[in-house]
């Protein structure tokens, strides 16, 4: 018998794909708290009951945005700590809620710990551009100024969302001095610009990044203008998936978040794509903060075997109990 789908995960899917809850972090914390809740207000009467109700909550939320593998790796991380078939319903139910409360408390602690190692980096005085927003960045620049230091940020727009409005309402509360600027004005700003720094949605064997479409040209910008690239995230936006060579996919979304149509016809009705995020090569980045401290590009693979080790995919869609 197929259980009926809690409430909790459609709001949670429904939010994700309108991008009411975005950022890879957020999505993280948003989808072990629908999980969280399923478990804790399941009414299912067998272990099998239970599980098929999990699964499909799952799978579900998992269907949601295809990039950022915090998603993905969080409902692994519940997954994985789940006992054995043979457990009893109470047994799996609160060993469901507490892996999910602990990937929640494990995610805000890293943003903190990624945040020092993040401010460390940065010094008195020093003018840092901004991409997109990422709670992790943000992070990073709040330690900064409890650090005491006075720092500019440079904010990019991040068209077609505007996430820069979010990063500028984050830090406003900081009270860094603040330029913002449109995205195509990145080049010019960067020779005043001491840091980039950019979060990110994934993170791939090769050291390679995945995050907010516009941070590989503006990488590779930083690097003509010898402007360090900083990308700051923890060690969960590693993507096991790539450790065979395969691409992380890239969502592509409404091109109506570009162009309504009414102004697309008028102007001779081209195509619009509008990829989400693109893909920087590890020789634009200068260093990836994490909760683990500093780390170069080239020692990502270490770390994800370390952590994701078993294989390059948890088939969590198919689960093995
Ligand atoms: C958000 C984005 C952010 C990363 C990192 O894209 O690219 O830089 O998700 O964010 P979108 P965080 O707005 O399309 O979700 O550091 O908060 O995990």
């Amino acid at each position: 018998m197929t259980e009926a789908t809690h409430p909790v995960v459609e709001e949670t899917a429904d939010g994700i794909e309108s991008m009411e809850t975005r950022g890879a972090a957020t999505i993280a914390k948003a989808v072990a708290d629908a999980v969280e809740t399923v478990a804790r207000e399941s009414s299912a009467s067998s272990t099998d009951a239970y599980l098929e109700e999990l699964y499909s909550a799952m799978a579900t939320l998992h269907d949601t945005r295809p990039t950022a593998v915090t998603l993905p790796n969080t409902l692994r991380i519940i997954h994985r700590a789940l006992p054995s078939d043979e457990s009893d319903l109470e047994t799996l139910q609160t060993a469901t809620i507490e892996a999910a409360t602990s990937v929640q408390d494990e995610i805000d602690a890293a943003q903190t710990e990624l945040g020092t190692y993040g401010a460390n980096r940065l010094r008195d005085g020093d003018t840092v551009m901004v991409h997109c927003h990422s709670t992790a960045v943000v992070s990073c620049i709040e330690t900064a100024t409890d650090q005491g230091k006075s720092l500019e940020v440079i904010v990019k727009e991040t068209r077609p969302r505007y996430q820069g409005h979010v990063t500028a309402s984050d830090l406003a509360d900081t009270g860094v001095a603040m330029t913002y600027i449109v995205d195509s004005a990145a080049h010019r700003y960067l020779d005043t610009v001491d840091h980039v720094f950019v979060g990110a949605d994934a993170i791939c064997a090769d050291g390679s990044v995945v995050n907010k479409i516009g941070t590989a040209g503006l990488a590779v910008s930083a690097t003509a203008r010898d402007v360090p690239l900083t990308v700051a995230a923890s060690t969960y936006k590693m993507d096991p998936g790539t450790l065979d060579g395969s691409p992380v996919e890239i969502e592509y979304r409404d091109p109506t978040e570009v162009l309504d149509p009414e102004t697309q016809e008028s102007i001779g009705n081209p195509r619009i794509e509008n990829p989400a995020f693109d893909v920087t090569p590890p020789k634009y980045i200068d260093a990836l903060v994490t909760e683990r401290g500093l780390l170069a590009p080239e020692g990502v693979h270490t770390i994800m075997t370390d952590r994701f080790g078993d294989g390059p995919a948890i088939p969590w869609t198919e689960p093995s109990r």
